[in-house]
């Protein structure tokens, strides 16, 4: 999130693209409630199911999945065309408008009426409400991210923010909800396979700084792995199964195909295309689940020998920082001692790490470095020391236990202390540069100074880009920085070369060599930071918001239908993307599935949440009490389109996808869904294409509630950039059972 969840009762216009928070955010939600009613904010949802949300709506329109980024580009159009646009806005802090203009001709009202399937008036009427109402947020979820091009979507939906000059201002931003409590703290800590904690990447600089973090060698560190890889992104949670089942189109270096998984906190039947992991867990020679609960893949299984389901403790149970939707931490405080033989997921961890032979090297920069450390204090100072990019620097320990016990004295719409906490906003949300910096509510804000949490765009991408055959500059223009800085406009971000000349203050000899070769990122001794914040500068300079990403397959987000789309006759005008053979080192396909479907499967399938269950669903199932208020699985199917197959309320149906798998579940009568779009949620497992697997959980740990898996029907599909599963947008057909 941009901004944070109090600040939405600011804006004045709430726009919702794929997000149902009143089901998936309910807390969250009361502060779109209060923006309405308090501020008499208009909030508009963009969705293909009539949601809870979207009842409490002032506009609702049903779009056909897959087609936001059309429809924005429709609104692009409209406000070019009316002059709607923050002009002042865009000439100063962003780059590449030319190209969105362009593209948005493209995009008439009866061009995006007809590839959305909504009105003409509908989009009039909703793009004049927004561009007229300010300030507006944007909101969105997994609506946007889970489609083949998700990264688009994520990337369109910022422009139409900084083309109507909703960014850095209360009631404005990009709003994006984020699931699980502390998933925006497991991506800031670099679970993902494509960096280093910190978003530093893979390169050779990026491990020589966290080489220097934790106190190791870095020729030790290059030891461990193997050179054809050590620089490469991973595997993706999405298709790890294609490592295990498909050697001959993986790229994995020495170790060729996967043979062992280790599934931490992950549900693993809540990934597209479930009957493939099935079989790969049955072809892994070691498998190690580490779990609270009976965890369902021992269900999905055959096999027999190798696996271990080891007990994690919850999260009641252990203690830490856990950072929230809106960038904010929080301290968790242990409330009970594990119970029984579990552990918590770091003794596991750590009992893993000794005896694969190097708990000592990474346990070196943690309290006296021969192993006396206090946990999880000392991996927080861990991560202020090594994690510059994002700002934790000034998240240490005692001030995050601090705000925790005293969130009686924040203000939950502005964040703002009060007393003796009066100069930072509550849980310091990143950047939170320095021990003194208070943590920034609202990125890019350039109204107040960086030392209150103010700050322009980052300097990411160099000094000068070109588009269109002609050079821009990268940095913001003249005026548009924060108040009580040295520079009056964009400058670079900061290293030891040029601080000097930015700050105009000189280093001392001493601190020249301190700093020697660094920059903001990579200087340790935090110099660099220190002295740009006494000088009102932003560590990582001020430059202007990119529209367009010259390196990239689409330059700027452009509209291709589903791989499975129920539209043929739209593919030749906006196809897919050419197949990648080398894509997180799988082969991921695109274009050589991309046909007519439409015969065989002519209904779409759509898949989301319910407010009674969670995720992959065990920890919501094993509840006897969530059980009874949802105890089965369900698709809800127009009430026209049951007619049309002879099917009741209640009736058993099987869902076929195009990739020859079926699932068995019974149909509920709903007019939220259009005549052409099925909806399953996707939180049962335990039944499998019609066959119950309730013999195999642990004895006496079958869940209350079991159920077919919606992934096992859900189409194949993934993000160009991240590989997300298109598990929003497939085609399916259904028979009665
Ligand atoms: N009760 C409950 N709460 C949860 C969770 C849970 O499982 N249960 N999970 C948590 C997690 S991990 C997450 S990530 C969040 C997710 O929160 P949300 O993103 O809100 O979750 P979903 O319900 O999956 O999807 C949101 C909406 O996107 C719509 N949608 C589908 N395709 C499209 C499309 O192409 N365009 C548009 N505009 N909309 C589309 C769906 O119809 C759905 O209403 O929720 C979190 N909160
Ligand atoms: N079709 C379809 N599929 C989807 C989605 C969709 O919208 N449609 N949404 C996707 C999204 S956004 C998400 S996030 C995933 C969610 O899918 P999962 O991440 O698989 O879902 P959860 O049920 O939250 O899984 C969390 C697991 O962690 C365990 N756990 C809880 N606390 C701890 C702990 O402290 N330590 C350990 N070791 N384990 C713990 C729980 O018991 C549970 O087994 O599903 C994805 N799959
Ligand atoms: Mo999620």
């Amino acid at each position: 999130m941009t901004n944070h969840l109090g600040d939405i009762q600011h804006s004045k216009a709430i726009i919702i693209f794929g997000a149902n928070p009143a089901v998936n955010h309910p807390v969250g939600f009361q502060h779109f409630l209060n923006a309405k009613e308090k501020n008499g904010a208009k909030i508009i949802v963009v969705d293909p199911r009539f949601t809870r949300t979207a009842a409490k709506a002032d506009m609702f329109i049903q779009i056909r999945g897959g087609t936001d980024i059309a429809f924005i580009y429709g609104m692009l159009h409209l406000i070019f065309k009316n002059g709607w646009e923050d002009k002042e806005f865009i000439a100063d802090r962003t780059f590449g408008i030319e190209a969105i203009r362009k593209e948005a001709q493209n995009y008439p009202p009866n061009v995006v009426a007809d590839i959305c399937g909504v009105k003409e008036e509908q989009l009039l009427e909703v793009t004049k409400l927004y561009a007229q109402t300010k300030p507006g947020t944007l909101i969105w979820a997994m609506g946007l991210t889970q489609h083949s091009i998700g990264t688009g979507n994520t990337r369109i939906a910022p422009i139409l923010q900084l083309v109507l000059g909703n960014m850095g201002i209360n009631g404005g931003g990009t709003n994006i909800l984020r699931g699980h409590d502390n998933v925006q703290g497991a991506t800031d800590l670099g679970c993902a396979s494509d960096t280093l904690p910190g978003y530093y990447g893979l390169s050779e600089g990026a491990f020589k700084h966290w080489a220097k973090v934790w106190k190791v060698d870095y020729e030790w560190l290059k030891a461990q792995y193997d050179p054809e890889t050590m620089n490469k992104s991973g595997f993706t949670l999405a298709r790890w199964w294609q490592g295990v089942l498909e050697e001959e189109k993986i790229h994995n270096g020495k170790a060729g195909k996967i043979r062992a998984m280790v599934c931490m906190g992950n549900g693993i039947i809540s990934i597209a295309q479930t009957n493939k992991v099935t079989q790969a867990l049955n072809q892994l020679e070691l498998l190690v689940v580490i779990d609270p609960f009976p965890h369902d893949a021992i269900a999905y299984t055959e096999k027999k020998d190798g696996v271990y389901l080891l007990p994690a403790a919850s999260q009641m149970e252990t203690s830490g920082s856990v950072t929230a939707t809106n960038r904010s931490a929080q301290w968790r405080f242990q409330v009970v001692k594990p119970l029984y033989e579990s552990k918590p997921d770091q003794e596991i961890l750590f009992g893993l790490a000794k005896r694969l032979g190097f708990y000592e090297q990474l346990t070196k920069a943690l309290g006296d470095g021969k192993g006396n450390f206090t946990w999880p204090e000392d991996a927080t100072r861990e991560i202020n020391l090594g994690m510059k990019t994002i700002g934790l620097s000034g998240w240490t320990p005692e001030r995050l236990k601090d705000h925790t016990t005293n969130w009686h004295l924040f203000d939950p719409i502005s964040l703002k202390g009060k007393g003796p906490l009066r100069d930072s906003y509550y849980g310091l949300p990143w950047p939170c540069w320095s021990e003194k910096h208070p943590g920034t509510p609202n990125l890019y804000d350039i109204s107040i100074p960086v030392m209150q949490g103010g700050m322009g765009f980052r300097n990411n991408f160099g000094l000068e880009q070109e588009l269109m055959g002609k050079k821009y500059s990268m940095l913001s223009s003249k005026g548009s920085t924060p108040p009580s800085s040295s520079q009056k406009g964009g400058y670079p971000e900061i290293t030891a070369d040029n601080i000097e000349e930015l700050t105009g203050k000189k280093l001392t000899a001493k601190e020249k060599e301190l700093v020697k070769g660094t920059n903001w990122k990579t200087d340790l001794s935090m110099t660099l930071v220190h002295k740009a914040l006494e000088a009102g500068l932003c560590p990582y300079g001020n430059a202007r918001a990119r529209m367009v990403v010259n390196t990239w397959v689409d330059q700027i987000p452009l509209h291709r239908e589903p791989i499975h789309t129920p539209r043929p006759d739209l593919i030749s005008k906006y196809p897919t993307y050419e197949d990648q053979p080398n894509h997180w080192r799988v082969e991921t396909k695109f274009k050589s599935l991309q046909k007519d479907w439409t015969q065989d499967f002519p209904l779409q399938l759509n898949t989301a949440r319910i407010v009674t269950h969670s995720g992959q669903g065990i920890e919501a199932r094993v509840s006897l009490a969530l059980s009874e208020i949802n105890p089965e699985m369900y698709c809800q199917i127009h009430p026209d389109t049951a007619a049309n197959y002879g099917v009741g309320e209640g009736d058993f149906v099987w869902i076929h996808s195009p990739e020859g798998f079926k699932a068995k579940v019974k149909a509920k009568l709903s007019y939220s869904v259009k005549e052409n779009v099925i909806f399953a949620p996707f939180h049962w497992a335990g039944v499998a294409q019609g066959k119950s697997l309730e013999a195999n959980y642990p004895q006496g740990y079958v869940p209350y509630s079991i159920g077919e898996s919606i992934n096992g029907v859900t189409n194949y599909g993934y993000d160009i950039v991240t590989q997300i599963p298109e598990t929003k947008c497939g085609l399916c057909r259904i028979e009665k059972a």
